[in-house]
């Protein structure tokens, strides 16, 4: 099938490897990059094109890597810089494109250029990162503002040699450089873009691209957060005047010497109109974007970074959240992607679907569906082919790793002066949507470890690796995984319209059990994909969208074992994707 758009990126199915869980190859309890290479075939077979990388770079691992102490080295535990060639070789002679993380808005405390920066006001990078006098209220000195980091506390560190506080976004090991400056951005293009794409990597996943640009005012924050005395400030640094004008720099000066690079940026809080800004391929700013709103459900994230704080989502919610991002190409010339996990957000099987046992497989399946007739470039997060699911909520908070989590817990503990009633709230929201759940280990098998490590983990293992592992998976013709090899070669055979389909429509808005869309491609005059999918423990009567009840359709793949036959009903979490062909439509 044809693909309409010259772009590679567009109808590739990608995969993330976030390299400390993925395969440790020698042992030392942390994943590895020739764990990564050996498993490159694996990944071939289920239908991946593109692997995104998360951060390998050199870093002290205050926040998992995305605290860069030096762009163009590597983590030792995770290799060498020969391991990366290889790596990039290997994928390349598999025919895979191979991105990495672009973690540019903020550098490790440990960087050179911070060290530097912060040793006095007149060193050469005096002005590479946010600097900012103290307020003296009362002869007492204060930060700057009362901006609160996102990862909690204060956005400001106090720095003696310079009498003089740094902005930090994220944890304050994780200085946020000063974009403001010419010469800041050609280090950064220099240092952390180019080496890399010299090396032939074929495009970045942005972290963060919509917060390099802050109010230079540096204003205090209303206060939402009554009592508090950091507040959230995302008005201040989401967004900023100048995001713009600094992508396009990038990409005019940078990125163009390497062709068709994909950028593909990650998103938050944005709404859709200047998400459009972002990825209108006129505007030659970011391939794609990660849009958070289906992954933020439930989560009280943007009022304040509190992951204790989670309420139910609906599903009417879930579509909605989906609508927009399927939206983003509805009479424009943007492109947009389909994902529902990262290294950042708990499981979608027990977020947005069901782990309960005897649910787990055919829910699984169902979001396979879900994921491969959406349009956009889809993305795949490592466990989620084989049905990975969040740890138990016997786990206490000494299993935690993440220092976000750990952050969210300690903060509520604290306030309540260790209220088991308290902490184990706050223990609860983790369990949902703590990033840790996304973190474990890879099941590769059913021996010690999980396959992951014949060391030590440095997390521990899923309690269930026994019952959802990929080598068992491998030989069980009805396994979650051989089911995503079968829904992404379905999705590669029906490019025009699950890959690029138009016209998403929902049927069934306000059911809370079912969600039943319809899409179609200009080119495929009459043609529609059907898909109805249950979300729901009980079985479910179809929602027919106008004039399709009627209509001869062919059924193009159910997740129903093989043998098993559709019915009248859906059955608990069925999934049925339908092909509507022109001959019958012209009767209705
Ligand atoms: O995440 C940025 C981001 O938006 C987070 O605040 C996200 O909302 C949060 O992790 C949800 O818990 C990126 C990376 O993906 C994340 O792993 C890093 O910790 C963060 O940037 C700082 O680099
Ligand atoms: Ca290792």
């Amino acid at each position: 099938m044809t693909a309409p758009s010259p772009n590679w990126w567009k109808a590739s199915t990608c995969y993330q490897i976030w390299p400390a869980s993925y395969k440790d190859s020698n042992g030392d309890g942390i994943g590895d990059i020739p764990g990564i290479i050996s498993t490159l075939p694996y990944l071939k077979d289920l239908g991946v094109e593109t692997i995104w990388l998360s951060p390998m770079y050199d870093s002290p691992q205050k926040d998992m890597g995305y605290d860069i102490s030096n762009y163009e080295d590597v983590y030792p535990p995770y290799g060498t810089l020969d391991d990366m060639d290889n790596l990039i070789k290997s994928c390349h002679d598999l025919g895979m494109k191979l991105i990495l993380d672009l973690v540019i808005n903020h550098t490790s405390d440990q960087h050179a250029w911070f060290l530097e920066s912060r040793k006095d006001k007149t060193n050469r990078y005096a002005d590479w990162f946010v600097w900012k006098d103290p307020r003296i209220v009362d002869g007492k000195r204060l930060e700057p503002n009362n901006w609160r980091s996102i990862f909690g506390g204060s956005a400001w560190e106090y720095c003696e040699e310079r009498d003089q506080y740094y902005l930090h976004l994220f944890v304050k090991e994780q200085p946020d450089l000063n974009w403001e400056l010419e010469e800041v951005r050609r280090g950064i293009y220099k240092s952390a873009i180019e080496f890399w794409l010299d090396k032939g990597i074929d495009g970045f996943r942005v972290d963060t691209c919509n917060l390099y640009s802050k109010d230079i005012t540096y204003p205090n924050a209303v206060v939402r957060l009554h009592g508090e005395e950091h507040q959230p400030a995302f008005d201040h640094f989401t967004n900023g005047p100048r995001m713009h004008e600094w992508l396009k720099e990038q990409r005019e000066q940078v990125l163009d010497k390497y062709g068709d690079v994909l950028m593909v940026g990650e998103l938050p809080g944005t709404d859709a109109a200047e998400v459009l800004q972002y990825v209108s391929a006129e505007a030659r700013e970011l391939s794609c974007v990660f849009d958070f709103d289906v992954v933020m459900l439930g989560t009280a994230t943007h009022a304040g970074g509190k992951k204790h704080h989670t309420v139910r989502h609906t599903l009417p919610q879930f579509k909605e959240a989906i609508r927009k991002v399927q939206d983003l190409i509805r009479g424009t010339d943007a492109w947009t992607t389909v994902f529902l996990e990262n290294h950042d957000q708990g499981r979608s099987l027990s977020r947005f679907a069901t782990d309960k046992p005897e649910w787990r497989e055919q829910a699984a399946k169902m979001l396979a569906v879900l994921m491969c007739t959406l349009t956009g470039t889809l993305f795949l997060y490592q466990g989620q082919e084989i049905g990975m699911y969040n740890h138990p909520e016997s786990w206490g908070v000494e299993e935690l790793r993440d220092i976000d989590s750990l952050n969210a817990y300690n903060d509520v503990a604290k306030r309540h002066n260790n209220d088991p009633l308290w902490c184990k709230k706050a223990m609860k929201g983790l369990q949902l949507v703590g990033r840790d759940n996304a973190r474990l280990p890879v099941q590769w098998d059913d021996s010690k470890n999980a396959g992951f490590t014949t060391g030590k983990p440095w997390i521990r293992v899923h309690d269930d690796y026994e019952a959802v592992n990929v080598a068992a998976q491998i030989k069980d013709p009805n396994s979650v995984l051989n089911f995503y090899k079968k829904m992404i070669k379905l999705r590669k055979e029906h490019a025009d319209l699950m890959v690029f389909g138009q016209d998403f429509s929902v049927w069934d808005f306000h059911d809370q059990d079912v969600f039943t869309f319809t899409k179609s491609h200009p080119e495929r005059h009459g043609e529609k994909l059907l898909v109805f999918l249950s979300f729901s423990d009980e079985e479910q009567p179809l929602h027919y969208p106008t004039g399709l009840d009627k209509v001869k359709k062919e059924l193009l793949l159910s997740n129903l074992n093989e043998g098993e036959e559709v019915g009248k009903y859906l059955s608990p979490w069925e999934a049925r994707v339908y092909l509507i062909k022109e001959s019958v439509l012209n009767g209705y």
